[in-house]
Order: structure tokens, then sequence, then C-alpha cells
């Protein structure tokens, strides 16, 4: 049985490459490596025009299979449809969803054509696992081309109540090629009973224990909560502390006595950066005592850059750290450091070690790695303090952490305050506790749960499916959408055609 695995992205490893230290590419990769498999996706190129090859490279046990966007598909399935539309929506962000029939077009599209790809390159006992929201509907395109393989669907990000989702443009249509799927993989029960939730009202499918009936499909849809390499991180924060990387001498140089809270979050609006910043200046305005003794360190690495609301994002978190360094910093002492760019996985166990508190207030958050990795990286006889989100998906499974909501500014900054002041018999009891779970759910657990639950399906009486997602129908008006009782008689069709046939994300 060999292992397939589809993402967005695929980064081929360099031939040199030392092992790098864990990852979710990492623990992939060695799925890939113990059975022998291929990795399918997008190589991060983007070309002019459509030559629309597919490249092949060896490494070991492994086969690359990448193609090239064109600019074209970059802007409608990538940044468009995907990270304007899907991303938001899903983070909760109504306001911030754009939606274009062009984008939702080129999203299917370029689904299309990758399924069309990677069937070509497909053995009939091969299990496929398709990595996230720019790949949803990618199985019932190929179940349209006969593939009647074991398929899994991981969605790494929150999945919303049907109430939101459904606001979405042609959301029906596409939850409900979900179904062609054997097993959909989210991060927490929340998203699990938001999905179901979604395919009951949307497209009338039927629950039964943990499988979903749309038709004649049945689809498992399970919680499985992912995790980090933490032996991994474990010893590089440790290493950190007698061979200091450049950055993190430095930082000690400069810190001197001085308390560090650190953030690192790519910079992006679902990771509450800006009203971080606000919490930690309120926490210095209600407590002066703390002035010129602790700093906050937000590392914050640019990310989808072309996308308008980030580069929106960029010059607010700009503002208000400008803003308030100038209120309340003093000559000698510039109490927040925003750092626009990635260092290395060393640097970041370094200064995660030197920190007294993880701020990881993310507003909405499939799971959150950063969490996990600040924990890992704690000296297990002076551990820092968690402080973190109940929206961040890691906060169902770390209640040890000090627990707040992102939206209450005045909550986080006491929390930053008792964090601070905690004593070390309790954040040595709540590290422990902490510790024992990520060490127990780590990624290589995920990795083989998730992989054990999907080879159990058994997948004989599968019906054939024979057609794919709809196009979006050309006319102007949306479909409608009824969100109970049913889907709108088109919407419903497409679902329909999912029950009967077999058809139907970051
Ligand atoms: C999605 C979901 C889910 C950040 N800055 C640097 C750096 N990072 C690394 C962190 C961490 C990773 O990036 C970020 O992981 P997150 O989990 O926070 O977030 P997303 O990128 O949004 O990922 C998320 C995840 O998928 C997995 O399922 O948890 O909810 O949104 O590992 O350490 N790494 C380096 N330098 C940096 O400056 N080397």
């Amino acid at each position: 049985m060999r292992l397939v695995i589809v993402s967005n992205r695929v980064t081929i490893p360099d031939r040199h490459e030392k092992a790098a230290a864990g990852g979710l590419a990492v623990a992939l990769r060695e799925a890939l490596e113990t059975q022998g498999g291929l990795w399918f996706g997008w190589s991060g190129a983007v070309v002019e025009t459509g030559a629309h090859e597919v490249r092949s490279t060896q490494r070991g046990k492994v086969s690359y299979a990448v193609t090239d966007l064109t600019e074209a598909e970059r802007q409608s399935y990538y940044l468009g449809f995907s990270n304007r539309a899907l991303w938001p929506n899903m983070h909760y962000r109504l306001g911030l969803t754009e939606f274009s029939r062009t984008d939702y077009t080129g999203y299917l599209a370029v689904n299309r054509r990758f399924a069309k790809a990677l069937s070509a390159m497909l053995d009939p006992d091969d299990v496929v696992w398709i990595h996230d929201y720019h790949l949803i509907p990618m199985a019932a395109e190929l179940r349209r081309r006969g593939v009647r393989n074991r398929i899994g669907y991981f969605h790494h990000i929150p999945w919303p109540p049907a109430e939101v989702f459904g606001a979405l443009p042609f959301s029906a249509t596409l939850i409900s090629t979900l179904a062609a799927y054997d097993l959909v993989g989210l991060q927490t029960e929340i998203d699990v009973r938001n999905l179901i939730a979604g395919l009951e009202a949307l497209c009338g499918a039927k629950r039964a224990g943990d499988r979903v009936r749309l038709g004649r499909r049945e689809t498992k849809v399970r919680a499985f909560p992912i995790g980090i390499d933490v032996e991994a991180f474990r010893k590089l924060a440790a290493l950190s502390v007698r061979a200091a990387p450049r950055p993190i001498k430095t930082t000690r140089e400069s810190l001197g006595e001085r308390q560090l809270v650190i953030g690192v979050d790519r910079l992006d609006y679902s990771k509450g950066i800006v009203q971080r910043l606000e919490a930690f200046g309120q926490f210095l305005r209600s407590h002066p005592e703390h002035s010129r003794r602790v700093g906050l360190l937000q590392i914050a690495p640019p990310s989808r850059s072309d996308v308008p609301e980030y580069a929106e994002l960029d010059r607010q978190s700009d503002e208000v750290a400008g803003r308030l360094n100038a209120a309340l910093g003093e000559f000698d002492w510039t109490p927040i450091r925003v750092v626009k760019k990635a260092y290395s996985r060393n640097a970041l166990a370094g200064f995660y070690r030197r920190a007294q508190v993880g701020l990881v207030t993310p507003m909405r958050d499939g799971m959150n790695l950063v969490a996990k990795e600040y924990v890992a990286a704690q000296d297990p006889l002076d551990p820092g303090v968690l402080v973190l989100s109940r929206f961040a998906g890691a906060a169902q499974q770390l209640g040890e952490a000090l627990i707040v909501n992102p939206y209450d500014t005045h909550e986080v900054a006491e929390a930053i305050r008792t964090a601070l002041a905690m004593p070390k018999s309790e954040r040595i009891r709540r590290f422990e506790r902490l510790f024992a779970t990520i060490a127990s759910t780590d990624i290589a657990w995920w990795t083989r749960r998730y992989l054990a639950a999907l080879s159990e399906i058994d997948q004989s009486d599968a019906p054939p499916v024979r057609t794919g997602p709809q196009q979006p129908p050309r006319r102007k008006q949306p479909p409608k959408l009824q969100l109970v009782g049913g889907a709108a008689p088109n919407e419903a069709l497409a679902a329909a055609g999912a029950a009967s046939s077999r058809s139907s994300r970051r």
C-alpha cells in the first residue's frame, strides 16, 4: 500500500538536507518514507501561461510530483477563492470575505487539473491523503474520473458554524463535495460539530454516529488534533541554553534581567496580533510598576502580502506598536518590538525558552502549533507560562494554560500580569500537565492515528462517482440558499448527485 499525499504547496527537500527539526512537512515526509509514497501539489512557481506539465523527482523512497500555476490560476485559486473567500469565512470573518465567481471558477478548475494529473499516477491500492481548504473538491474530481481508492482529507483550519459557512455562495455545492472522501479529519470536536451541522443544514445529510450519510455515500468525520515534534523541539530549546544562536545571545544581552513576553505568528489577521499589542499596552498602563522590567517581542514573518487585508494588517501593526512605544517607552527602554521576518527554528526555540510568558491569542485558529512549541521549549525546573486564546483549537487540549478571550483587552492584560507573578510551584504544576498532553499527542501520534483510521475504512461497497462539483451556473444571480430544512433546488441537485452517484482547505 503506497501513501499519496496532496497539498497546496510541495517543497522538495534538498538532496543533502540535514534532518530538519520537526514540523508537519517533516512528519508527512517520514510517513511517506516509512512505506514509500508520492507527494503531489503546486511547486510554488508561477508561470506566464499554462504548459501544465508535471515534474517528478525521486528522493529515496519518496517521489515528488509538482506542477506550476499560471498567474491567472494563482490569482483565482490561491489568492482569490482560497485566501480571500475561504480563509476569512472559515475564521468566522464574514466582513472580510470577498467572493468572486471568477475566483471560484478558477479554484474548481485547478482542483480539476490537479485531479486529472494525479489520477494518471495512481495505483489501485494507493491511499490518498489530501490536505487543506485549497483542495476541498479534489476528491470529487478524482471520483468523477473513476478513482475508487481510499481518499482522506484533513482540514487544518477551523470549520465555522453552518450559518457562517452558508453565507459563502455555492457553500452547499462545496460542502457536499466532502462526501467524496472516505474520512474527513478536523482539528477539534467543535469543528466536527460545525461541519456535520453544515452538511445536515446545507445539503440534507444524515448523521449516523461518527459517519455522515449523503445519499449512498458514507463519510467518517472525526477530530484529529494535530501535534508537534515535541522531542525535537525540546532538544533544540535545551541546546539554545548551552550553545545559543546569535539572535538569542544578543537578546539576552539587550534584555539583561528584564522579563520577556513572546508572540510568534505569521502576519495574519486571524492571529490577533494588533489586539495583542493593545493588550500589552493595557497591561503596562494598568501596572506601571512593570515599566522597564518587561518587554514584548512579537515575531511576525509576513505572509500573503499580495492580499490587501494583509497589507493593511502590516500597516496597522506598525502604527499600533509605534503609538504604544511612543506613549509608554522611556529613553532607554522600548516596550514592544515587532520583528517582521522569519528566524531559524533554533532561534525560535531559544526565544521561547528565554520568555517568561508565551502570548498566543488568535481570534480564531484551527490548532496553533506555537502554543505547543512554547510548552515544549520550557525549562522543566523553571518554566514560563502560556497565555492562550480560548478560540485556538489548542485550548481544547491545553486547559492548564491561562485561557483568555482575545477580544477582551483587559482580560488579556490581567493574564499577562498573573503569568509574570505566578509562583514557581504553580508554573511547574501547570507545565507538567501541558507537557504530558503535548508529548502524548505529538505529530507522530497524529499521523499514525489519521492513517490508521483511513486504512480501517471498508471501501468495498462504495458506489462509483460519475459527476464532479458543479461549475457556477452562467447567470447573474447566485442560487438561493436555505439554511434550514435542506438546500435550494439546484444546490440540492448537486448534493443529490453526490448522493446517488457519489459526486458532489490553509
Ligand atoms: C495552519 C492553521 C494549524 C512562525 N514564525 C516563524 C516560524 N513559524 C512557524 C511556527 C509554527 C508555524 O510557523 C505556524 O503554525 P500555526 O499552527 O501557528 O499556524 P498556521 O501557519 O496558520 O497553520 C493552524 C496548522 O495549520 C497545523 O495544522 O495549527 O491553526 O492555521 O510551527 O513555529 N518558523 C520559523 N521562523 C519563524 O520566524 N522557522
